[in-house]
């Protein structure tokens, strides 16, 4: 749905282990947070069969891709140790490797949960460190499995402390082009790796909006995903709590197809398909 005719990346194949998803049509990525203390959803899905039924449920909303993640990465969160992490994703991989029908993901900065993951049935690594864990590329490569490289300036803890940029664009798409240089140099290849430019991770709302006004820059690089759903600066400009920013999230996801995003992470997976349905009517994609 592209209105930029430079954006070739939003054309391709997302190779994924076994499965390749096209990127020829806008995806959805429905969230799904095993943890206690996620910013929106946080608590609602730690007990593990909750958590399969919700994975369910939002395939049957339409998400192309689930990403499951056992910790958060809100500003001020802190770390979890891995073992915590491993028993909070692994059981929901394994149950929803067998009973969904779409691709999962595992949004982790732990080489050893990616690896944990990836042999339970996932076959996208989610990395809001971008490799930053020195065994995460080569737990990629082995699998062959798709990976989001995104930007993060600091870490969950301190991020949101005064974040400073001389121009933010430049300096997110410097990073993720340099990421995705050590991505290839350590072997995984160009079409396993989509980039992300982490929105509210240690940006302001000025920083984020910058940014989804760049998103055609970001997509000359790779297949860009977008996850701005419930974000805090969305409630910065509308006033909503968390529970009232879906008017706000349905607009950023338009506006980032508009701009040349291929992928969207959202908690409200019906809602954006519906809305991306429209959009593509309109655009005449039909899509
Ligand atoms: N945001 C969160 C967690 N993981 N992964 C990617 N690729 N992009 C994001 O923007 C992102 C992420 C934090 O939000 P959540 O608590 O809703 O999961």
């Amino acid at each position: 749905m592209s209105v930029d005719s430079a954006n070739d990346a939003a054309s391709s194949i997302w190779t994924c282990g076994r499965h390749t998803i096209s990127l020829d049509r806008p995806r959805i990525m429905g969230i799904l947070n095993v943890t206690p203390d996620s910013f929106s959803d946080g608590g609602k899905w730690l007990d593990p069969d909750a958590a399969v039924r919700r994975g369910l449920e939002l395939v049957g909303e339409g998400a192309d891709i689930l990403d499951i993640g056992g910790e958060s990465t809100r500003p001020g969160a802190a770390g979890v140790p891995v073992e915590e992490e491993l028993r909070r994703v692994t059981p929901v991989i394994e149950a929803l490797a067998r009973q969904a029908s779409v691709p999962l993901s595992v949004d982790t900065r732990k080489s050893a949960v990616a690896r944990a993951a990836l042999e339970a049935g996932a076959a996208i690594v989610n990395d809001v460190s971008a490799l930053g864990d020195p065994e995460m590329a080569a737990v990629v490569r082995e699998a062959g499995a798709g990976v989001v490289l995104m930007h993060m300036r600091g870490t969950p803890a301190e991020m949101q402390c005064d974040p400073q940029y001389g121009d933010v664009v430049a300096e997110v798409c410097a990073y993720l082009a340099a990421r995705i240089e050590a991505a290839l140099a350590a072997g995984i290849g160009r079409g396993q790796i989509v980039i992300d430019p982490g929105i509210g991770f240690g940006k302001t709302t000025a920083h984020n909006l910058a940014l989804l006004g760049a998103l055609n820059r970001l997509a000359e690089l790779a297949p860009v995903m977008v996850g701005a759903s419930r974000k805090r600066f969305i409630g910065e400009i509308t006033g909503a709590s968390a529970d009232g920013r879906l008017p706000g999230s349905l607009t950023v996801a338009l506006w980032s197809l508009l701009r040349g995003a291929s992928i969207l992470r959202v908690h409200d997976v019906a809602a954006t398909r519906a809305a991306v349905k429209m959009a593509g009517a309109l655009c005449g994609t039909g899509k």
